[in-house]
């Protein structure tokens, strides 16, 4: 007899922004973009884990606890484009050191897990809206600073309206030595 098909959630890791922060990224989104994505929905992607087994969601937070990263600050100064997959999003000109650092450990853990990472080189981004035609470049904004002291595991919850992210868990980063 078939078993059915076991349970699964869509799920990654990112970073989750305060409410102070999530306003200010809503006004660059509203500043930037005709047709900002809900800003309820803004956030940057560390690791996209895709569909996962209530198991490997098991394995994935046990590595998130195992992580052992600092808290930075983002400076996010620049607004990049992607014309091929017509994103419009808000990054920084340089990404601090200890945020590679956790995407680094987190990786090596989630291949423990036998989780393969993307082969594309990690390229942190808020996306501000999609279906953009001509998505602008501009560097030297005036800096939007998020201080991060934690990353969370969310769920992408599909909905008719379209998709809704809902935190699940969330791991502190080390304060600074
Ligand atoms: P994006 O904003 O650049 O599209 C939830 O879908 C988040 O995971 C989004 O921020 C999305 O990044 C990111 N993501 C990365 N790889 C993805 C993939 N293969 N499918 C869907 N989302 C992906």
């Amino acid at each position: 007899m078939n078993q059915p098909a076991p349970e699964t959630q869509r799920l990654f890791f990112a970073l989750w922004p305060d409410d102070e922060v999530r306003q200010r990224l809503a006004a660059a989104s509203r500043q930037w973009s005709r047709h900002p994505i809900p800003e309820n929905n803004l956030h940057m992607t560390l690791v996209f884990l895709g569909d996962c087994t209530p198991e490997q969601r098991a394995c994935y937070g046990a590595a998130a606890a195992a992580v052992a990263a600092e808290r930075f600050t983002l400076a996010l100064n620049f607004l990049g484009g992607r014309a091929r997959s017509r994103i419009q999003w808000l990054g920084s000109s340089e990404t601090p050191e200890a945020l590679r650092c956790l995407v680094r450990e987190l990786s090596r853990g989630l291949q423990e897990c036998g989780f393969e990472p993307e082969k594309r080189r990690f390229l942190p981004h808020v996306t501000l809206s999609r279906k953009v035609k001509n998505p602008v470049v501009k560097a030297g904004l005036e800096g939007l600073v998020w201080p991060v002291d934690d990353f969370a595991l969310v769920e992408s919850v599909r909905e008719p309206g379209g998709v809704r992210y809902q935190v699940l868990e969330r791991w502190a980063l080390r304060q600074g030595g």
